[in-house]
């Protein structure tokens, strides 16, 4: 279908201002109108948004984009039956998500969350001897090697660490020494500092890291997840910080967000929360441009979208 009218949804300033992203595009063909959610879509062919909502769904869109790369909310059966595209921007996260995740091990390693406590309390106090250890040689075991997991791989691997992985599909990926099935989930963290998540949330996904696998982890070790909050079951997490079964974590996304201010997850020495801000970026806006910019000039030329969900 042709493209003439294309909306952007205010949600999208959530991550960027909508009308730098419009201006972005601005000769990429369609016209580019910012629209909210009282807005009567049915003169749009497409839509980038970042929230779903259900009025979308009988708008009469050809095409819907999601600025995540995780559509997990969006009702994929339902758009399927109404015949509407849903692409996501999976690609465009690696570098900052894997310095993001990266970047919680070495502030575990080198005790940088502690001196910052310590720095808003005015108080000059030195680790403990064994507190601190260089990652090198170190391991750590990235569950889901797409771009997210490879980002993260990479990173760890150009530090020293030992890297292993876990996929469906388990072919070898540069940089990662080896790669299990999700099956084997238990042999691929049993020996990992750091267990990284960087996969999908779906049915498969959902709590793949529950008691059994905290127990299966080392106790020295941290939990990072970058991916979706239900990946982890939440209060399972929370017992087994509490019975010492792993050493802490790195929480980018949680069950519920923004994580409620009476969660035990606030106040706790060897827990680094980030506010799902893992991929944020200047260049964000432009990186999704690039992808929507592509399937507008597929869409000309009759060629199949790429990112392509639904
Ligand atoms: P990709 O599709 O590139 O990678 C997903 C990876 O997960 C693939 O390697 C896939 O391999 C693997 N995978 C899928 N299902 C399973 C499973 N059941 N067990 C083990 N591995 C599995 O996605 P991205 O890397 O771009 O993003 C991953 C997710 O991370 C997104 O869906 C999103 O939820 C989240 N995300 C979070 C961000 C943040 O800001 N915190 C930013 C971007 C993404 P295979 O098919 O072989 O199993
Ligand atoms: C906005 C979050 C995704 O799935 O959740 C992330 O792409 C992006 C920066």
């Amino acid at each position: 279908p042709h493209i003439s009218t294309l909306g952007v949804h205010e949600s999208v300033d959530e991550v960027f201002p909508a009308a730098v992203f419009r201006d972005a595009l601005a000769d990429a063909g369609p016209s580019v109108e910012i629209v909210d959610s009282d807005d009567d879509l049915t003169a749009l062919d497409a839509l980038v948004t970042f929230e779903y909502e259900e009025y979308f769904l009988d708008a009469g869109l050809d095409w819907i984009h999601s600025i995540q790369a995780g559509v997990d909310r969006f009702p994929f059966d339902a758009l399927q039956e109404r015949g509407i595209a849903l692409t996501n921007s999976t690609g465009i996260h690696g570098d900052v998500v894997g310095e993001t995740a990266v970047g919680l091990m070495l502030s575990f390693a080198r005790r940088l969350h502690a001196h910052r406590s310590n720095q808003e309390r005015g108080e000059w106090v030195k680790p403990a001897w064994d507190d601190a250890f260089p990652l090198r040689r170190e391991s750590a075991c990235v569950v889901g090697l797409g771009t997210l997991g490879r980002g993260i791989a990479t990173r760890a691997s150009a530090l020293g660490m030992d890297v292993t992985g876990v996929k469906r599909t388990p072919t070898p990926v540069d940089g990662v020494d080896e790669v299990y099935p999700p099956e084997d989930l238990h042999d691929a963290i049993a020996d990992a500092r750091f267990v990284a998540l960087a996969v999908p949330l779906t049915d498969d996904t959902e709590k793949m890291m529950s008691t059994p696998e905290f127990e299966a982890m080392r106790d020295d070790a941290y939990v990072i997840n970058v991916a979706r909050g239900p990946v982890v079951d939440q209060s399972a997490l929370v017992d087994a910080l509490d019975a010492s079964e792993i050493s802490g974590a790195g929480l980018d996304v949680f069950e519920t967000e923004p994580l409620p201010a009476d969660s035990t997850l606030w106040d706790r020495d060897e827990v680094i929360l980030t506010p799902h801000a893992a991929g944020f970026n200047e260049e964000y806006y432009e990186r999704v441009a690039t992808i929507v910019r592509e399937n507008l000039r597929r869409q000309r030329e009759g060629e199949s979208l790429t990112n392509r969900v639904v």
